[in-house]
């Protein structure tokens, strides 16, 4: 299947993206078959629905507290989202992954995503370690985008956690994304995440130059921004990570 199937596909939900991948769909136990699927597939997403509420919470409470006890809230605001049958769909067949709930379940880790945004970037490191503190939350995977910038200037600093979550009769493990950034960082990625959408095949050089250059002026502004947090804040010394995610540079 190419990428114009793909996203001609987008807006599809997922028992009609099966029923339309079908190599027959005459037999009435084939099409049975598939609205099984389609059932089982919504009772999946019914279960990450439930991982970002368990999430979500954990973040809100933390934040009141951190409100109370520090009068700062580390939190600005939360954004979630499962991620859209057709997203799924596509990405499953990028990477070569069969196209299965297993699949799902087993190789994307990102169906579930929490996007946390915060004030500065010390906050994004207090709430990463509140979170991965708590005894039930086990993190599976970190990607620190912000020691280690991706090429193009995006920052952000990515947790998959696991989460149990209880149904009426069984708990399961959950997996949720976690993306913790600064309002400049998210600023910066949801604008070049528009503009890379709008542009059809790779961003022009000239453009993705730019992009890096608007990247690391919103870095240097979040550095001094902290800055300006800590000289008010004497307490509240912040070491950011060096390139080797070791605690060195002191801001
Ligand atoms: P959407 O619309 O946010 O769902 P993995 O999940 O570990 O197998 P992946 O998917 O490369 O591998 O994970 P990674 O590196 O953690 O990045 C996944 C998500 O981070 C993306 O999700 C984006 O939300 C965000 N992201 C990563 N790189 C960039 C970037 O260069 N620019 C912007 N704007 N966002 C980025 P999706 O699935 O691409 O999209």
């Amino acid at each position: 299947m190419d990428d114009s199937t793909v996203s001609a596909q987008k807006d599809m939900d997922i028992e009609e993206l099966f029923l339309a991948n079908a190599s027959s769909t005459n037999g009435v136990d084939e099409i049975e078959e598939f609205r099984r699927v389609g059932r089982q597939f919504n009772e999946l997403m019914m279960r990450y629905s439930g991982a970002i509420r368990e999430v979500k919470t954990k973040l809100e409470v933390l934040n009141d507290e951190f409100q109370i006890k520090r009068s700062h809230n580390p939190i600005s605001y939360i954004k979630s989202r499962i991620k859209k049958p057709a997203s799924i769909y596509e990405k499953l067949l990028r990477r070569g992954y069969p196209v299965s709930l297993e699949s799902i379940e087993k190789n994307l880790h990102d169906v579930a995503g929490i996007r946390v945004i915060c004030g500065y970037v010390q906050d994004i490191y207090t709430v990463a370690d509140m979170l991965a503190s708590q005894s039930d939350i086990k993190v599976l995977e970190v990607k620190d985008y912000i020691a280690r910038p991706k090429s193009n200037g995006y920052r952000s600093l990515h947790l998959v956690v696991s989460v149990p979550v209880f149904f009426s009769d069984q708990c399961i493990p959950m997996k949720v994304e976690v993306q913790i950034r600064t309002i400049a960082m998210d600023f910066w990625a949801t604008l070049e995440h528009q503009l890379k959408y709008k542009s059809e095949g790779p961003v022009p050089e000239v453009i993705a130059k730019e992009l890096k250059d608007c990247s690391d002026v919103i870095a240097e502004t979040d550095i001094r921004m902290q800055r300006l947090y800590n000289s008010l804040y004497q307490d509240d010394k912040f070491l950011l990570f060096d390139a080797d995610g070791k605690n060195q540079k002191n801001i």
